[in-house]
């Protein structure tokens, strides 16, 4: 049986959720964490130049969101229908426009533009979709969806630090006490409670 591996940097961002997801599935599977010297050389090895890559069952594969939804149906975790499995996909989706707004920010490298951006979107974007997550969760049981544990949740849980950091949101779990319910929800389920112990610590 070939080695399962996930390759990511030493991050959560878009890689926690695939460990969270494979130590939950009892998965047998190496946590490689590259720094980016590293990860310059395998660059073209890999299905599109980026990171995090799974290679299960002798096959190499990438896109987180896609991963987390492959791994959710093979764990017993994802929608029992299209319908539920729209729900799931919906809720997901928000979650990573906030992440994506939020590396508007992240990932601009003129400080005039990003300080602008930054006032921009504390002012009129962050406060109502972050209202808007909160109703979810709160609408869904402290779950992203569905009511139940999802593989929505451990993306949610896996992404939820970096977002929190680039939101530059220190009081993220004050003002909204559901987030941290549900990331430690995730965190605290057995399997990952015993895996993420032992893993090296990232902050987000
Ligand atoms: N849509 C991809 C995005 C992956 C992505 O942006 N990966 C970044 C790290 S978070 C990366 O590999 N950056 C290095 C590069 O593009 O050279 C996914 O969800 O997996």
């Amino acid at each position: 049986m070939p080695k399962t591996t996930l390759t990511y940097f030493p991050l959560k961002a878009l890689g926690e959720h695939l460990r969270l997801l494979l130590a939950y599935g009892g998965e047998d599977f190496e946590d490689v964490r590259l720094d980016r010297e590293q990860f310059m050389l395998i660059k073209s090895t890999t299905p599109f130049g980026q990171l995090p890559v799974l290679e299960m069952n002798g096959r190499k594969l990438a896109q987180s969101t896609a991963l987390a939804r492959y791994l959710g149906r093979k764990y017993g975790i994802a929608g029992a229908n299209a319908d539920e499995d729209l729900e799931i996909d919906q809720h997901v989706d928000f979650v990573h426009d906030i992440r994506s707004k939020a590396g508007t920010v992240q990932y601009e490298d003129h400080e005039e533009v990003r300080e602008k951006k930054h006032a921009e979107l504390s002012k009129n974007f962050y406060p109502v979709a972050l209202e808007k997550l909160d109703a979810i969760i709160k609408k869904n049981n402290g779950h992203l969806a569905l009511g139940k544990l999802t593989w929505g949740d451990f993306l949610f849980a896996g992404v939820i630090d970096y977002v929190k950091h680039m939101m530059r949101m220190d009081d993220l779990y004050t003002k909204y006490p559901s987030f941290k319910q549900l990331r430690d929800t995730v965190y605290g389920l057995p399997k990952v409670k015993e895996f993420s112990q032992k893993c090296p610590p990232c902050d987000f």
